[in-house]
């Protein structure tokens, strides 16, 4: 059975994380997730695409919502918002559990790493869940109204503001973990969710030795698979088509394909897509047309098969 790395963000990049853990045998999935997106709510480390990944692999995410757990209650968000704190970013009563579990630990001196992976084997996730770094990556987005952190534009402000600059404030500090370079230069196969390029797979690349260590693994024979979060020209979810529109890329699974250049030797792309296949292939990859909306586990464990299955062939 073949050892799958899978370089996701949230909602989009858990979905095809799940998909992968279908189909792979128990403990050969490992998932580097964005920490770019973290950020203190209550004097409490929030990690929202690392816990958007561990609740869907452990079955216990809110399918409708896309983040948090299914079946939350919020008594906790009401009692905040009477002590007069902020209340933009709810926090559910069960979710809160975590982000205190974990703030005690990493300000104790833990690894995130070591609480991630602690974390997700007491939640029954045979997968290995890994942040990209231990050290903190913040991402920062550039507005008409001038600098913003990242959940204060996504969820504040509804991701509304244009974006025209994305910073990665620490990433030339972060360092890749020997957790992360292990699995990659072990792998069979690689695979790049279908998440958000510039806000989620962005910061991942951007961590010091993640693209030297993809490299030696292709060198060795294991293939590289993007899939595309950009669908006739609109993002699945969330804000991707308008940022890569306000930052100047072309819309279009071939805009996010030109990202990948270098890095990818499979580019998968939806039906809607198939007259980009050409153009996608004149960048020096193969390209794959299928059909890659993920509405249920059947459809998320097709997908990565037909991902694993143009890796592997
Ligand atoms: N997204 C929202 O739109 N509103 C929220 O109040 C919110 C709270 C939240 C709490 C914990 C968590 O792990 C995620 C949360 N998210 C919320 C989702 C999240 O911030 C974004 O979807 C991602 O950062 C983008 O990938």
């Amino acid at each position: 059975m073949p050892r799958v790395v899978a370089l996701a963000g949230g909602v989009g990049g858990a979905k095809l994380a799940l998909g992968l853990q279908l189909v792979v045998a128990p403990g050969d999935l490992s998932v580097v997730v964005n920490t770019g997106d973290d950020q203190e709510f209550h004097g409490l480390l929030v990690c929202p695409d690392l816990d958007t990944v561990l609740y869907t692999l452990a079955g216990l995410a809110d399918r409708e919502r896309g983040w948090g757990l299914a079946g939350e209650t919020w008594a906790a968000a009401a009692q905040f918002a009477r002590l007069g704190e902020p209340t933009w970013f709810q926090l559910g009563d069960r979710d809160l559990a975590l982000h205190v579990h974990r703030s005690r630990r990493v300000r104790a001196g833990e690894r995130l790493t070591t609480v991630a992976l602690d974390v997700a084997a007491r939640l029954g996730v045979a997968s290995r869940i890994l942040p990209m770094a231990d050290e903190p990556v913040r991402t920062r987005v550039r507005t008409p109204d001038g600098w913003l952190n990242f959940q204060d534009w996504f969820v504040r402000l509804r991701h509304e503001p244009a974006v025209l600059e994305v910073a990665l404030d620490g990433a030339e500090e972060a360092r890749l973990t020997t957790e992360i370079e292990g699995a990659v230069v072990d792998a069979d196969a690689i695979v790049i969710c279908p998440s958000n390029p510039l806000v989620s797979i962005g910061p991942i690349l951007a961590v010091p030795g993640i693209r030297g260590a993809i490299g030696e693994s292709r060198r060795g024979g294991t293939r590289v698979a993007a899939v595309s979060p950009i669908v006739g020209g609109r993002a699945l979810r969330g804000p991707a088509d308008r940022m890569l529109a306000s930052l100047g890329e072309e819309v279009s699974a071939l805009g996010v394909a030109r990202r990948y250049v270098g890095l990818v030797d499979v580019f998968v792309m939806d039906q809607a897509d198939a007259a980009l296949a050409p153009d996608v292939e004149r960048l020096g990859m193969r390209a794959i047309v299928t059909r890659s909306v993920m509405t249920d586990d059947a459809s998320r464990a097709a997908l990565a098969r037909v991902v694993l299955d143009a890796c592997l062939s």
